[in-house]
């Protein structure tokens, strides 16, 4: 396959110039050209430069607002609030953010709801932040319906990935982010591109039968990953970032879209916890606990999530980064003079 290499710096400037010449205002674009560039970097390519397209897409469709002006409301000792005023999400969390940081500390545990925003994104960016602040996280959000119950053949969920994030002295953090599908719709997305056939066990054609043809499943509706488990994980992410935080189920935001496959528009939830409040003068027990457990999983040979994604930090970092050539085409042929 031909690629183009490209520094990490280009490819921010890539994503800010696509964003900016279709009617972005520059303070988005930033926020989004770096969630971009660190999933190109960290080669996440489901959530990296190809999420340029749809969110060209969705400028162009005008549903999304480019000039968006998010709204920070404290809510309570623990929750703070940001109406992202229907733009992205990046600048809303970077906004919320400082907030949360600062109620988990003193708290212990706190809540930052995004209402009303468009949600494209991977959300290990965000917990690792948190976890830079030496806290734990948990975030969550829904998406359109395009996943099936566990028993069902309808979409009733979203992609709804869970992400978590441990802070460890010395280390990288312990991160894990997925979609409760058995694998993100971007993937789907991305072996339709690459005339790739899927594996069975992601997804059913609009007749309900097993497909491994990209095209028909998206057409027809992805599955849980982990049956039943996975099917009541996508629930719990439907209600606690949705009805939870005053917000949209998938199903609610498919009805938003109103056909034109923009992205998903709804609300995410991020709760950091803060281990010494939680803990007190067991917290350095509860930090050492944790480490054992880590060692107990790579001193078997077995890896941590995000370990791959690390090593491709690392990679990308050095050398930059490989774009297939035909994306980077595309990519490029988004930018308006
Ligand atoms: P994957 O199935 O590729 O990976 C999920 C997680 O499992 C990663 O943390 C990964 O670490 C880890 N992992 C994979 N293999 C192993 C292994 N052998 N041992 C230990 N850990 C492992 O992810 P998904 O396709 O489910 O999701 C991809 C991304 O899509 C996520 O970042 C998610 O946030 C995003 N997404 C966003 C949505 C949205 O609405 N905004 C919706 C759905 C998904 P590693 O990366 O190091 O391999
Ligand atoms: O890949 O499933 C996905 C996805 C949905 C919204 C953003 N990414």
């Amino acid at each position: 396959m031909e690629t183009v290499k490209l520094s990490l710096q280009q490819v921010n400037d890539l994503a800010v110039r696509v964003l900016t010449s279709n009617g972005m205002g520059a303070d988005h674009a930033n926020a989004i050209a770096k969630v971009i560039t660190a999933g190109q970097r960290d080669e996440c390519h489901s959530h990296g430069i190809y999420r340029l397209i749809v969110c060209v897409k969705s400028l162009r469709d005008g549903k999304l607002n480019g000039h968006a002006r998010p709204l920070v409301q404290d809510v309570s000792p623990a929750a703070v609030r940001v109406n992202a005023d229907f733009g992205y999400s990046q600048l809303a969390f970077e906004m919320g953010l400082p907030v949360l940081v600062e109620k988990a500390r003193t708290v212990g545990i706190a809540a930052l709801a995004i209402n009303d925003c468009f949600h494209f994104s991977a959300l290990w960016p965000e917990v690792e932040a948190i976890a830079a602040e030496g806290l734990a996280a948990l975030a969550m959000t829904p998406s359109h319906s395009w996943v099936a119950p566990a028993g069902g053949t309808k979409p009733v969920f979203g992609t709804n990935p869970i992400a978590f994030a441990w802070p460890r002295e010395g280390a990288l953090p312990f991160v894990f982010d997925f979609a409760t599908s058995a694998i993100a719709r971007g993937d789907i997305e991305l072996h339709r591109r690459a005339g790739k056939e899927i594996p069975t066990g992601w997804a059913v054609d609009a007749a309900g039968n097993p497909t491994t043809n990209p095209a028909a499943a998206l057409q027809g509706a992805m599955l849980t990953f982990g049956g039943h488990k996975g099917s009541a994980l996508a629930a719990m992410v439907e209600l606690i970032a949705g009805p939870l935080i005053g917000d949209l189920t998938s199903l609610e935001s498919q009805k938003f879209d109103e056909g034109v496959g923009a992205t998903p528009c709804h609300g995410e939830l991020i709760v950091a916890f803060n281990p010494p409040v939680l803990a007190g003068e067991r917290a350095v027990a509860g930090s050492r606990y944790a480490e054992e457990l880590f060692d107990a999983i790579v001193g078997q040979g077995a890896r941590l999530p995000s370990q791959r994604r690390f090593d491709a930090r690392a990679r990308s970092e050095s050398r930059g980064v490989e774009v297939p050539a035909h994306l980077y085409n595309d990519i490029l042929a988004l930018v308006r003079d």
